[in-house]
């Protein structure tokens, strides 16, 4: 059996072709996905952030923690997205402007998807018109930004304005690391959910109006 705590040693260390490999390997022996995801891939991203904070890393090793921890999820997504619900909603999602994190709107998005949701998920660094333009063509029910950065975080004002100016029947359900249920009261977002699970309890609650 592969060791969880080795997949998130090697999230920690950027070893991407062995978490990919490892995870593999787990899956493959039954491991529950879901331990995979929250105990060693989750895990090691929140060991590599420790880090960076303590200043014991750096923005390599950032990137390099997170460009494995994606390799790992890639093999985890058809698993975690899998379901014959229908169309709980529709929801677009990106990460607001000027920023570039994605993996954890790219987990809220599987989360949507493995409950029901029909997700597009439009990308990083985008302009308040790119969420409006995607909303009009998808005609969502939702829209999900993310924004890991205090400077990006005030961008999400924009992309709400920008909505209710568009006439858009789409909510605005907001996330990210330092955003807050106060903040996205402040902006007038219609939701918020600090981490996955909550944001799909909180895109359900959203939907029923
Ligand atoms: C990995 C990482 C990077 C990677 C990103 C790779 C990628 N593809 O995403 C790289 C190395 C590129 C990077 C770059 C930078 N980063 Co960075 N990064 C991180 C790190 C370590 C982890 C983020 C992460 O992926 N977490 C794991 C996911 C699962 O968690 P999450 O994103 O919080 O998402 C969960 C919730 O927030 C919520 N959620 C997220 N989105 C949404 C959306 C909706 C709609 C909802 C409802 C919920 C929701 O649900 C998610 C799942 O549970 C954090 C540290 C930390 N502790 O967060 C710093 C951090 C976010 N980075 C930081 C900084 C400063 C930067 C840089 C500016 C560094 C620099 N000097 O260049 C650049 C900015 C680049 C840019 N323009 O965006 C700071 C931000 C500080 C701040 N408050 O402004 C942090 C907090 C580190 C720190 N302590 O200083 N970073």
């Amino acid at each position: 059996m592969v060791d969880l705590t080795k997949i998130r040693d090697s999230v920690i260390e950027g070893e991407a072709d062995e978490v990919r490999d490892m995870v593999k390997k787990a899956v493959d022996e039954g491991q529950e996905v879901g331990r995979i995801l929250n105990e060693a891939l989750l895990l090691g991203t929140s060991i590599v952030g420790d880090k960076y904070e303590k200043g014991e890393f750096f923005l390599p090793e950032m990137f390099l923690g997170a460009t494995a921890m994606k390799e790992g999820l890639k093999v985890l997504t058809p698993l975690l997205a899998h379901s014959d619900i229908k169309a709980a909603g529709t929801v677009i999602m990106g990460t607001a402007e000027g920023d570039i994190h994605d993996i954890g709107k790219t987990i809220v998005s599987i989360m949507l998807e493995a409950s029901g949701f029909m997700v597009t998920d439009i990308g990083v660094d985008l302009a308040p018109d790119k969420f409006v333009e995607a909303a009009k063509e998808n005609n969502a029910d939702l829209i999900g930004v993310s924004a890991m950065l205090t400077t990006t975080m005030m961008g999400m004002k924009d992309i709400i304005e920008a909505v209710k100016e568009a006439g858009l029947k789409a909510k605005v359900m907001i996330g990210g690391s330092s955003v807050t249920q106060e903040f996205a009261d402040e902006i007038g977002a219609d939701g918020y959910a600090p981490d996955a699970s909550s944001a799909v309890k909180k895109a359900k609650e959203l939907m029923k109006g």
